[in-house]
């Protein structure tokens, strides 16, 4: 996968258990994203720690990590021109109270750590993600 032209996503255990998968995953392709890896997996404590690891000091960090290994979650890559930022935009501010109106995270967030949905905030971390969840052989760019 060429760098700048992929991002990561995943949709997280409370949008799992709602039922908004499909709902989420047609939002993402009639937004130009290809689908280009994906699968439900459930992280265990020590996987939640290692992907979100650059936030170990911050406040939040438990109630992040028992969240995220609460139930399975569906990740996936896709592939478009600008990926990271466009991803950025499509699913809204961190904060639900803050995302602008029809952003994945205006329409399916409970709250600031309940918030639906991950996107790569860099293309470095998109690479760093996207090995993180896939084997060469589950990349189909
Ligand atoms: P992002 O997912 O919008 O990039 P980050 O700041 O990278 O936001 O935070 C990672 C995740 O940690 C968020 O998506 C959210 O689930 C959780 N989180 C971030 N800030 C807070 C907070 O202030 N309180 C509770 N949870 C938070």
């Amino acid at each position: 996968m060429k760098k700048g032209t992929f991002t990561l996503t995943m949709i997280k255990p409370v949008a799992v258990k709602e039922h908004h998968v499909g709902d989420i995953l047609s939002h993402i392709e009639h937004a130009g994203f290809r689908i280009i890896a994906l699968k439900m997996t459930q992280m265990p404590k020590e996987k939640a720690e290692v992907f979100y690891e650059e936030h170990k000091d911050k406040p939040f960090f438990n109630e992040l990590v028992t969240f995220m290994k609460s139930g399975p979650v569906v990740a996936a890559i896709l592939e478009k021109e600008n990926a990271v930022a466009d991803f950025r935009k499509l699913i809204g501010s961190t904060d639900p109270v803050e995302a602008e109106e029809g952003t994945i995270r205006k329409m399916f967030a409970k709250s600031k750590t309940h918030n639906a949905i991950h996107g790569s905030d860099s293309d470095e971390n998109a690479m760093r993600e996207a090995w993180f969840f896939f084997s060469e052989m589950e990349q189909f760019s």
